[in-house]
């Protein structure tokens, strides 16, 4: 290269490209920021669902394939929700940084990218359940501001044809001002968004107010007796606090319904099609019972399942009510954001405590569990039973209807497998040689646990002593003492229900319809 006197430099010249073409960039996230910052303000009005950037997620999770839903799950476990969030955002931040570098005053090509990304978010929020063409305004809202802020933002980041000017200090401060203006503006909207969303508009202010339904004294869940709850430290206890509560949905925001706006649609094979409001079901006989929930998706010795106190109505009455089609066999029930889940008639119908529960542990439902009404079925799996947010139910047939997670190749029936787990010595946990206390949780909900059986090093199985069984719908804790002998141990757990079958040693998977398998420790004594 040449360096003579009245040219410029070329090393000099290509870091001030450079920054221009960075702040191009920043220029495209910024608006991009903008448009999902406005969408998530102006969704507090429309309705929470008409978020663009939870739109498309929710949409993107809907009809992601059976291969990336696995994947998800056993890479990011329960934290699948934030990776979700975070790779949206990353590849939205990648798209937008390209749409700031090609946009131009006369060919604004960034400006159509961003028309394009908004309106995969104005297809999404209309394509949710209970959308209406309103819940296009937020993403529509936001891509107005965002193009303007793009252009803005886009012509003061240019190179200008005079290369002096391109490093004086003018511009670019009037660019940096700007910019920063439109991303404080982005990330105020957002932040409004959510914190109005959450607690002034609506569901919280309701749910504070809400009244747990008393409950006759002959339908009060019958007393906890002593020693139900083996009380020892590191094992589970008998009945699980709402905050340990595990959490299993679909729902990327979890639902925020008043009662006032719930509503249960009853229709289908009935002979009366009705429609039950907040009044019309807390008019009727709450019952108090205490049921064990499990997920299907729960490993072997996990911890996918939880007790609790619910407060509920009986679904059987209602069915009743309505006089269901002697060949109808499946209630296909669907909660507000559209999940759905199939539960046999005769399940629901044949005696047990299949319930509407409005309450858990003492307390309305919280958010994340339900709120302001969901399903709680005794020895079903979560996913065809347990519906949250529950607000329309069609009484059908197992041949017409198809479930959320069956046509996601999850089974249809779906009965809780006996299982049971070693809770106490925890993994790891140094032990002494000598008499060693070993306990856990067993469960076969609405069979009961028999026995529970514990051996070592596939030595005898050797019979552990039950905690009371408090009823055939709740867990049942055990405990067993060991004489451990220094070295290296395997500890092996099965439980047998009052049916009489016996934990199958075979290991399966979750998927269809539950793990198998017996739990397995190994501990180490020194
Ligand atoms: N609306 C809705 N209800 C739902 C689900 C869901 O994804 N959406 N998941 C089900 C599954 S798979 C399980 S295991 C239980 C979990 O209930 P919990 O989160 O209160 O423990 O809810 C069930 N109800
Ligand atoms: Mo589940």
């Amino acid at each position: 290269m040449s360096i003579s006197t009245g040219e410029r430099p070329s090393v000099g010249e290509r870091p001030s490209r450079r920054r221009h073409l960075f702040s191009r960039a920043l220029a495209g996230v910024i608006a991009a920021a903008v448009v999902l910052g406005a969408g998530e303000l102006f969704a507090v009005l429309v309705g929470a669902a008409s978020s663009p950037f939870f739109a498309v997620g929710a949409t993107t999770v809907d009809r992601s394939p059976a291969w990336a839903r696995e994947f998800a799950i056993t890479t990011f476990g329960t934290n699948d929700k934030p990776a979700l969030f975070i790779g949206m955002s990353m590849l939205i931040a990648l798209i937008a940084a390209v749409a700031g570098m090609v946009e131009q005053p006369r060919a604004p090509y960034g400006s159509a990218i961003l028309v394009a990304l908004g309106g995969v978010g104005i297809y999404a929020a209309t394509h949710r359940p209970g959308a209406t063409w309103i819940f296009a305004v937020p993403s529509l809202i936001g891509l107005i501001a965002g193009i303007l802020v793009l252009r803005v933002l886009t012509t003061r980041a240019r190179v200008p044809e005079n290369s002096d000017a391109a490093d004086s200090p003018l511009p670019r401060r009037s660019f940096l001002l700007w910019a920063a203006a439109a991303a404080a503006a982005a990330v105020s909207a957002a932040a409004a968004g959510r914190y109005l969303g959450a607690r002034i508009v609506g569901a919280a202010a309701d749910r504070r107010n809400f009244t747990v339904p008393v409950v006759p004294a002959a339908q009060r869940a019958p007393m906890i007796v002593a020693g139900t709850d083996i009380g020892i430290r590191g094992a589970t206890p008998f009945v699980t606090a709402n905050q340990d509560f595990y959490r299993i949905d679909t729902a990327l925001q979890v639902p925020q319904l008043t009662t006032e706006q719930w509503q249960l649609r009853i229709h289908g094979m009935v002979n009366r099609e009705i429609t039950l409001d907040w009044g019309d079901l807390i008019a009727r006989q709450p019952i108090e019972r205490v049921i064990t929930l499990t997920c299907v998706s729960n490993e072997v010795g996990g911890n996918l399942a939880g007790n609790a106190t619910w407060i509920g109505y009986p679904i059987a009455e209602i069915l009743d009510e309505v006089g269901v089609a002697a060949d109808a066999d499946m209630l296909l029930s669907r909660s507000s954001d559209g999940y759905t889940a199939g539960t046999p008639l005769e399940v629901l119908r044949d005696g047990r405590d299949a319930i509407l529960a409005v309450a858990m542990n003492g307390q309305p439902l919280p958010f994340e569990h339900g709120y302001p009404v969901r399903q709680v079925v005794p020895g079903l799996y979560g996913f065809v039973s347990a519906t949250k947010w529950v607000v329309d139910w069609e009484i059908t047939r197992f041949d017409r209807a198809q479930a959320y997670w069956t046509q996601r190749g999850w089974a249809v029936r779906a009965p809780i497998k006996t299982a049971s787990r070693i809770e106490v010595p925890a993994a790891f946990a140094p032990t002494s040689p000598g008499p060693v206390l070993v306990a856990g949780t067993a469960w076969a909900q609405h069979r009961g646990i028999a026995t529970v059986e514990l051996r070592v090093d596939n030595g005898p199985w050797q019979s552990a002593t039950l905690a009371p069984q408090y009823s055939l719908d709740t867990w049942r804790q055990w405990t067993w003492q060991w004489q451990a002998t220094p070295g290296l141990h395997t500890l092996q757990v099965r439980a047998t229900d009052l049916d009489g079958n016996t934990q199958t040693e075979q290991r399966t998977p979750p998927i269809p319809d539950g793990a198998s398998g017996w739990h397995t420790r190994s501990i180490t004594v020194t």
